[in-house]
C-alpha cells in the first residue's frame, strides 16, 4: 500500500515537471485550411477536422506525413515530434496549401 502511494505520488510530480501537449485543431473547410499556418511546440498534436461535403488530405509536401482521406466529418489526429517548418497541401485539391511549424530543441 505504502509503495503504490510513493508511486502514485512519484508520477503526479512527473506529470507537473513536464509541460503537458496540447492538440490543436485545424479546420477544412470551404476548400481551405483553416487556419492556413499553425505553429505548435514539438510533441503537440494538430487535428485536421474536414468540415465539407467533399473528400480532403492534408499531406505534407516532403511526404513526411498524411492524413489520407477524410470524408465530411472525419479526423485524423497527428502528433508532431520533429521541430522544422513543414508546408502541406490537398491531394484531391493541390490549390490548397497550409504552413504548420514545430518548435522545440533540435537533439
Ligand atoms: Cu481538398
Amino acid at each position: 500500500m505504502r509503495t503504490a502511494l510513493f508511486c502514485a505520488a512519484a508520477l503526479l510530480a512527473l506529470t507537473a515537471a513536464a509541460p503537458s501537449p496540447k492538440t490543436y485543431t485545424v479546420h477544412i473547410r470551404d476548400d481551405k485550411f483553416q487556419p492556413p499556418s499553425v505553429t505548435v511546440a514539438a510533441g503537440d498534436a494538430v487535428s485536421f477536422i474536414n468540415d465539407d461535403d467533399d473528400a480532403h488530405t492534408a499531406t505534407a509536401d516532403d511526404g513526411s506525413w498524411d492524413s489520407e482521406g477524410l470524408n465530411q466529418g472525419q479526423k485524423w489526429s497527428h502528433t508532431f515530434a520533429k521541430s522544422g517548418k513543414v508546408t502541406y497541401h490537398c491531394t484531391v485539391h493541390p490549390f490548397m496549401h497550409g504552413t504548420l511549424v514545430v518548435q522545440g530543441e533540435k537533439k
